[in-house]
Order: C-alpha cells, then structure tokens, then sequence
C-alpha cells in the first residue's frame, strides 16, 4: 500500500517536471525521451518515467513510437490546425452563450487594465499571462466542467505553439477589441473579433513554424 503511494507520488512528480521543461522548451520538440537514461538521471526506477511519458502522451504533448520509444511532439502544420479549430469551436461557443457572465465577471475589468499595461510596458511575460486570464475567462464562465477540462488539456497544447506567436503586441491589441466590445455590450463584434484573433493567431504560427523548425 504505502509501496503504491510512494509511486505515484513520484510518477506525478515525473510528470510535472518533464511537462514544464517541454513546455518552456527546455526539452526541444521532436527530441527523443528516452527511459532508461532519464530514470538514471534522475535517480528512480524506469517504471514511474515510463507512467509519466504514457500520461503525457495521453495529454497530446509526447508521441509514442511502438518499438522505438517516446518523442515530444513535432509540431505539424495539421496539429496546429487541429488546435485552432478546437479553439474556435470551444472559445466561441463560450463567448456567444455566456457572454452575459463574462461581461459581470468581477475578472474582467482587472484583466482590462493587465492589457493596457502591455500596450506600456512591451512585456512579452505580462501578456502571456493575461493571454491566458482573457480565454480561460471566457472558457471558465461557461462553469461547464467537462468544457473547461477539454479546454485546460488543449491549453497546454497552446502553450506548445506559444513561443511562435511573435506578434504578441498586435494580439494584444486584438485582446483589448475583444474584452471593450464585451464591456460594451457588443456580443457580436466581440466574438467577430475573437475569430478573427485565433485566425490571426494561426497565420502567425504557421508562418513561424516554417521559418523555425531548425532553430527550435
Ligand atoms: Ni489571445
């Protein structure tokens, strides 16, 4: 019993470690993972590294190759397209019918001023960060859990492709169309601009991922 504890434990810490080091590149995609030499490094059995890279697969951010090994996901023009047509589908779903509980959220005027303080300071981390207040409200108003957990495993595939939007100052500027149309009560240009935010997004990564395959 306390054998099974002491595993998971370690297999959950397994996984947090390597999922923020894939996620803030540390780890670059499309490099192998391999198990032995990662459960060597890290002083543990193969089995929990072997629990966790089967957990982060399932969580879209490894690919298994049978017989081969573990790999961290490649980004592919078709992955990238998958993730934005998620977005669309869940993000405007959302804004369209809960748009009222997101116009009364206590959030959104605190996340109004987090953005017009990008547009002063040019701080690439400060509009991460309310980049993912801004859709995670919309997403979260809905206060539908199986939605918001879809959401949540499709926003660390987001993150994947992140580092690729380097027109962060215009996206924010986009964020900042979005958020005045809602607190004008504006439903259909808000979600006209929040399409046309994820397209923008899209075009943007796309353009990246072919210039940056070989530097990242
Ligand atoms: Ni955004």
């Amino acid at each position: 019993m306390r054998k099974k504890l002491e595993i998971s434990l370690v297999r959950t810490k397994v996984y947090d470690l390597l999922k923020e080091e894939i996620l803030s590149g540390e780890i670059h995609l499309g490099q192998r993972l391999n198990v032995r030499k990662l459960s060597e490094e890290l002083g543990i059995s193969p089995t929990p590294v072997r629990d966790a890279l089967l957990a982060l697969s399932a969580d879209g951010l490894v690919r298994v190759v049978p017989r081969v090994g573990f790999f961290v996901t490649e980004l592919t023009e078709n992955y990238i397209n998958e993730i934005i047509e998620s977005r669309i589908m869940v993000e405007s779903f959302c804004l369209k019918k809960y748009f009222d509980e997101i116009r009364n959220s206590p959030d959104i005027l605190k996340l109004y001023d987090e953005v017009k303080k990008v547009i002063d300071t040019e701080n690439r981390k400060l509009f991460d960060e309310s980049d993912e207040v801004l859709h995670m409200l919309i997403v979260k108003s809905s206060s539908n859990k199986t939605i918001i957990d879809f959401y949540e495993k499709l926003w660390d595939k987001i993150d994947l492709v992140r580092h690729l939007n380097k027109r962060y100052l215009d996206s924010n500027k986009e964020h900042l169309s979005i958020i005045e149309s809602i607190l004008k009560n504006e439903k259909e240009s808000a979600i006209k601009f929040l399409l046309r935010h994820i397209e923008n997004v899209k075009d943007e990564t796309l353009k990246n991922l072919k210039t940056s395959k070989v530097t990242k």
